[in-house]
């Protein structure tokens, strides 16, 4: 519902409570992307996974389909401001991926490789949580490719730039590696709850 005077969405208290520092709530769910939107094949998609890990493996689209699943019920805030409360994702949880990769003990950083050379980077120890997935439906839909489909990362606890559209792949490394916007100054860590925005 919207407020008659400002048209922002009214929030319960509940959901008050849940908008970071310097965040506004939109109902509208935006698009937000370097460069174009890549259209893809899934006969010929494929996701690889490689780099410190003892099981290197791809899988095609029927493969990844046969993945168990899991619905996740959450928040995205983008580092331009925007929040959108109560959103709906579904796909693979990533810790199904971690255990087929088996991960060796020097594995420490994470790289997400999308199309179009866009990479983003996180520490395990953030990405390797019951709240990421890779998802491939939000709101009961598959997911659109302006938002990323068939296949995007979600990790709600960053700013969504963390969160990888068009997701090709993930690289397990010893040491961390920046990846596109960190490059552009964005700070390297994201957290909303600690305005991590922009690195100085
Ligand atoms: N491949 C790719 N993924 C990306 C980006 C991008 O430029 N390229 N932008 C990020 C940013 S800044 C945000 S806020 C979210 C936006 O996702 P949405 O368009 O589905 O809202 O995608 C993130 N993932
Ligand atoms: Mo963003």
């Amino acid at each position: 519902m919207l407020d008659r005077l400002t048209s922002r969405p009214k929030l319960t208290d509940d959901q008050k409570r849940r908008v970071p520092p310097g965040q506004y709530v939109t109902e509208k769910w935006p698009v937000l992307h370097y460069g174009s939107v890549p259209r893809t094949d899934l006969a010929s998609w494929d996701f690889k996974v490689w780099g410190q890990v003892e099981e290197p493996f791809t899988f095609t689209w029927d493969e990844f389909l046969a993945m168990p699943r899991k619905a996740l019920h959450t928040d995205i805030h983008c580092v331009t401001r925007w929040s959108r409360l109560d959103a709906d994702f579904e796909g693979v949880p990533i810790q199904h991926i971690l255990q087929r990769a088996r991960l060796e003990p020097t594995a420490r950083f994470v790289v997400e490789h999308c199309e179009q050379g866009y990479t983003t980077n996180l520490p395990l120890a953030v990405f390797d949580d019951d709240d990421v997935i890779l998802a491939d439906k939000a709101d009961g839909q598959p997911l659109t490719p302006e938002h990323g489909g068939p296949l995007r990362l979600v990790l709600p606890k960053r700013y969504f730039w963390k969160s990888g559209k068009w997701l090709r792949g993930l690289e397990f490394r010893e040491t961390d590696q920046i990846g596109f916007w960190e490059r552009y100054g964005y700070h390297n860590d994201a957290d909303p709850w600690k305005e991590e925005r922009f690195s100085d």
